[in-house]
């Protein structure tokens, strides 16, 4: 039996001073019952709680951590930037350097604008696709999560076009009206939601391979309909790959998938940790941006001289840049490694599942996976909720108690990283086996 009492002291305190004794909601356990866990060491693809145990982690920081915690080059980075100040609110040169990399990896990106969260980013980008469409509608996706903003905290109305509905208090119902929530992997509900808002829709925004409701994949030939049907209506698509961005492949989902959106939303593995977002696309459309344009938009830390130094060096080990002194080689090593390491992990999971006769669904695009507890296949959020969420419960605290800490909610994407390895995966596989039979 594990102990974690330093966590419960430190639990019992933070519930005084922080609401819900945390800085964002899904860090309580809420959904997978218990009270969480402190870290304050993380090292490869390992973390440690204030009591000393250690596990194997699969949430990554919920994904920037794709080089595994505290990766050599990017502390170095960090301290060394550091030794020149934290903060300037004056143009850097690493702010040019990042937004080079950007626009070189990312194959729709000719202009970048740095911020300070995905949050940021996505809201950003929607506030510019209305400047420059001058229109106000959009259209999300159930299951989708493109951070805090007003007009995305939206669940579908109670018919499939009709306007979307607050999913949080505080969202007024005026801003929600602007936002139509579809579901995902359908095309039918898009096309009759542009019939039914001829030039009225803005953009389309949406994950491509969303992460946010467990793992599930776009169906071959989605992402392109969604592609013609926003060109065919004058509406932008907003592709948001703060998740997938720099970890499908060097350009993201849409190198891996073939697609070019007008905008793109960026973040986590981009900051290397540090609190980053960026938001780029086509130069007519970022033009549109203050100082040139009339859609503010702005940040008093965005392009943080550590922030950056600490992307550019995740982005250029990622890619292999500096050993290609500048050049930009085919940097399949660490991608190819995410692939090797994913596909043992999907592998070794169906094997237990099947040797446990637990039926479990597991969905993976690359370094990024989720085990549902369905034997129903899971393209959409509605397919998702028909996992069973109590066996969920049982499943991560099980692992959580043998070491491997999974996120900890059955609606949460897992995260490989280049520090994982073969035996790491072995171990969580066996551990995996003896849980299941227990569920
Ligand atoms: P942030 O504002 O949390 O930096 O990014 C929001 C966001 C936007 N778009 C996508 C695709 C995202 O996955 C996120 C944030 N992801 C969650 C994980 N489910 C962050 C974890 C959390 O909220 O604590």
């Amino acid at each position: 039996m594990i102990l974690r009492s330093k966590s419960e002291t430190l639990f019992a305190e933070a519930l005084n001073y922080i609401p819900g004794g945390v800085n964002s909601p899904v860090r309580a356990f809420r959904a997978v019952g218990g009270k969480p866990f402190f870290v304050n060491r993380a090292a490869g693809c390992r973390v440690w709680d204030v009591d000393g145990n250690e596990y194997i982690d699969y949430v990554g920081t919920w994904g920037p951590a794709i080089l595994g915690h505290a990766h050599p080059k990017i502390i170095s980075a960090i301290k060394a930037a550091a030794d020149f100040g934290t903060s300037f609110g004056i143009p850097n040169p690493s702010e040019v350097t990042m937004a080079k990399l950007i626009c070189s990896l990312v194959p729709s990106v000719q202009k970048v604008r740095m911020c300070n969260s995905g949050t940021e980013a996505c809201m950003s980008a929607i506030r510019l696709a209305r400047g420059f469409t001058k229109r106000d509608k959009i259209i999300k996706f159930d299951g989708c999560y493109h951070g805090h903003g007003d007009s995305l905290l939206v669940k579908a109305g109670s018919g499939a076009l009709t306007f979307g509905h607050p999913d949080s208090a505080g969202v007024p119902a005026d801003f929600a009206k602007h936002t139509i929530a579809l579901p995902f992997n359908d095309t039918d509900t898009v096309t009759a939601a542009f019939a039914a808002n001829k030039n009225e829709i803005a953009c389309v925004i949406i994950e491509p391979v969303p992460g946010n409701a467990g793992l599930y994949l776009p169906k071959p030939g989605y992402l392109e309909f969604l592609r013609t049907a926003t060109q065919e209506n004058g509406a932008l698509l907003i592709f948001d790959e703060v998740m997938t961005g720099f970890r499908l492949a060097p350009g993201g989902a849409q190198e891996r998938f073939g697609i070019k959106p007008d905008l793109t939303c960026l973040g986590k593995i981009i900051g290397g940790g540090l609190p980053v977002g960026a938001f780029g696309g086509r130069a007519d459309i970022m033009d549109l941006l203050a100082p040139l344009g009339p859609v503010y938009q702005a940040g008093t830390l965005s392009g943080n001289p550590l922030a950056m130094a600490a992307g550019i060096a995740a982005l250029e080990e990622l890619t292999e840049r500096q050993r290609a002194k500048g050049k930009r080689q085919k940097p399949e090593a660490a991608y190819e490694r995410l692939e090797q390491l994913g596909a043992q992990l999907e592998v070794g999971m169906r094997a237990a599942a099947r040797s446990a006769g637990v039926p479990v669904t597991f969905n993976r695009c690359g370094s990024m996976f989720c085990a549902y507890f369905t034997n129903e296949p899971v393209w959409n959020l509605a397919d998702a909720m028909k996992s069973d969420r109590e066996r969920f419960k049982k499943f991560f605290h099980g692992m959580l108690d043998a070491g491997v800490y999974f996120a900890p909610s059955q609606f949460e994407a897992g995260f490989l990283s280049t520090a994982h390895n073969e035996t790491d995966i072995e171990q969580t596989v066996n551990v995996a086996m003896g849980v299941m039979k227990k569920l």
